[in-house]
């Protein structure tokens, strides 16, 4: 494990005892701002229903979830994510405010946004890990929560072994080392809640056009 991947976390604070490194860094901001950067967010970025295709069906078929997508990136044309091919969009001066932020606060290079709008508690994230080929492999994925506090749930490949972090508005996670290789990740229903949140992940993927961010 790679201990000192992050130059602003104490190694003794990674949650996982194994094969890769999770840590709470805290809020990166207080109720009050992370309302409105919700607020801004929710209502200008365009967003787009996920889609999944169906992977038993021989004929082109997709499932359309509740959960919206935007991504943000100068670095690619494309992000193959979930089985398709998804647009990427221009970076706003929010987003690139708050990678700033980000990088400055865990000292870790970004250079793609991924939001995830999940407009109520029916909206889930299935286990998966983020080991797209695209990203840069054992790069930091730093993610910031905001609106409703939402269960992150996270389960060793292997043994099965699970943990569970309640992740509110303005707090700042970030997954590091081997932990895609390792441990699965999601978001669980949660059928009563009725307010949105959004999640952004920063990520260092590899360039498939020049840019200079
Ligand atoms: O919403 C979250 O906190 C997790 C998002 C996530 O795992 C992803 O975008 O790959
Ligand atoms: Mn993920």
């Amino acid at each position: 494990m790679q201990a000192d991947l992050f130059t602003r976390a104490d190694p003794e604070q990674n949650l996982l005892k194994h094969d890769g490194e999770l840590y709470v860094l805290g809020q990166l901001m207080d109720a009050a701002q992370a309302q409105l950067v919700f607020d801004e967010l929710h209502a200008s970025l365009p967003w787009q229903n996920e889609v999944l295709p169906n992977r038993f069906s021989q004929a082109p078929e997709f499932f359309v979830l509740d959960r919206k997508l935007s991504l943000h990136t100068e670095a690619l044309t494309h992000y193959r994510y979930s089985g398709a091919d998804k647009p990427c969009q221009p970076w706003t001066p929010l987003l690139l405010k708050l990678k700033a932020q980000i990088e400055q606060r865990t000292g870790q290079p970004f250079n793609v946004c991924l939001a995830n709008l999940y407009p109520d508690g029916k909206a889930s994230m299935g286990w998966h890990s983020d080991n797209e080929t695209q990203l840069v492999q054992g790069s930091a994925i730093a993610s910031l929560s905001l609106g409703a506090a939402r269960d992150f749930d996270v389960k060793h490949k292997r043994s099965g072994e699970k943990l569970r972090l309640n992740l509110k508005s303005g707090q700042l996670v970030v997954m590091g080392g081997a932990v895609q290789q390792h441990w699965l990740h999601a978001i669980p229903k949660r059928m009563g809640l009725k307010e949105p949140r959004i999640n952004l992940t920063f990520r260092l993927m590899h360039p498939d056009r020049k840019c200079d961010q």
